[in-house]
């Protein structure tokens, strides 16, 4: 399968979490929320509000449309009063039933009677679309500090082949990422606190970039501007749910990256990292934004090869690449990148 890179600023309705020779054995379609069989699209308004909640971070649902997109009328998913920021989602089959679940991060929410303690919401899917079941995931309370930030960043995939897609959250002011199984609970724990570069998570994916049929877990990790630490991309291999291996960890310089996804831009079967550089340069490109490919490769990444895309018409401030996603289009219509700068 072969993808193109869409820049975007709204949570995509289409992208597909992994890529590889083996299909995930799931039936649902992701992000069809309402149970019509199309995708639907799905927006936060994180720091949203009105008269009768105040401020309230809310999600909304623009239905797929017939026409190729979706409605221009939203309905509310989620609202809720106690969040002061609902930041974060991402749709897969979450509980192997065959339908569409969503996951809301819901940051700065106390839990608990804890300031600023967060929780990740899980809404089930059935046939006619959310039911109103949901699971809430949190950090266990002896974990739990104020202003942690778990479930800023969310990213789902089926790591271990099993019909379940597993959902990886960021604690990203604690500097930690967790893979859940929303049925089983939590499996990894990757965590950065003690490496002295003072690195946090700043995106996630989950897609095989090496092409044999397990995806890998991807960590785009933050330097230090005031440190002067790199950002790194660490490919972390899996079997089952758990970690086995560090298949890369490359330095991608000291810009500020913002997006993260996996898609097979070259169509050779192993998925590809996409990266975006919303910020840097200087000048009159200064913040015009750029995209980075790392290729995928049968031991990770390709260290020799790499692809830097521009918007042959930005300006200064455009922050082209604030936002990444990958999805299939039609090998008819395939023009990849031909007229775009490349390094
Ligand atoms: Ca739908
Ligand atoms: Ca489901
Ligand atoms: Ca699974
Ligand atoms: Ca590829």
């Amino acid at each position: 399968m072969a993808c193109l890179v869409i820049p975007l600023l709204v949570l995509c309705s289409g992208a597909d979490a992994q890529v590889g020779r083996h299909a995930p054995r799931s039936a649902a379609l992701a992000y069809d929320l309402n149970g019509d069989g199309r995708r639907d699209l799905v927006a936060t308004a994180p720091f949203s509000s009105s008269d009768a909640v105040g401020q309230a971070g809310r999600v909304m649902l623009y239905p797929g449309s017939s026409a190729g997109t979706p409605s221009g009328r939203g309905v509310g998913l989620v609202q809720d009063a106690g969040a002061r920021c609902l930041c974060s989602a991402v749709s897969a089959d979450f509980d192997g039933d065959g339908h569409a679940d969503l996951a809301v991060g819901e940051t700065w929410k106390p839990v608990g009677g804890q300031h600023r303690a967060e929780e990740v919401r899980v809404l089930f899917g059935g046939p006619g679309g959310l039911t109103g079941a949901s699971r809430s995931l949190t950090l266990p309370v002896t974990e739990r500090e104020s202003g942690d930030r778990f479930g800023a960043i969310l990213s789902a995939g089926d790591v271990d082949g099993d019909g379940r897609s597993e959902l990886m959250v960021t604690a990203t002011d604690r500097r930690s990422v967790y893979l859940y199984s929303v049925t089983a609970g939590r499996d990894v724990v990757l965590d950065d606190r003690l490496d002295s570069s003072s690195r946090y998570p700043i995106a996630t994916a989950i897609g095989d970039v090496t092409g044999d049929g397990r995806p890998e877990l991807l960590v785009l990790w933050a330097g230090d501007l005031y440190m002067n630490t790199p950002s790194t991309l660490r490919v972390y291999r899996t079997r089952g749910r758990r970690i086995t291996g560090l298949l890369a960890d490359t330095d991608v310089g000291r810009a500020q990256w913002h997006g993260l996804a996996v898609g097979d831009v070259d169509g050779d079967g192993r998925g590809d990292a996409i990266i975006g550089r919303p910020y840097g340069g200087a000048g009159a490109e200064a913040d015009a934004g750029t995209v980075l490919i790392r290729y995928g490769s049968a031991a990770g990444l390709d260290a020799a090869r790499s692809l830097v895309l521009r918007d042959p018409g930005a300006r200064s401030g455009d922050r082209f690449g604030a936002s990444v996603a990958a999805a299939d289009k039609q090998p008819s219509d395939m023009t990849p990148w031909k007229d775009l700068g490349a390094a």
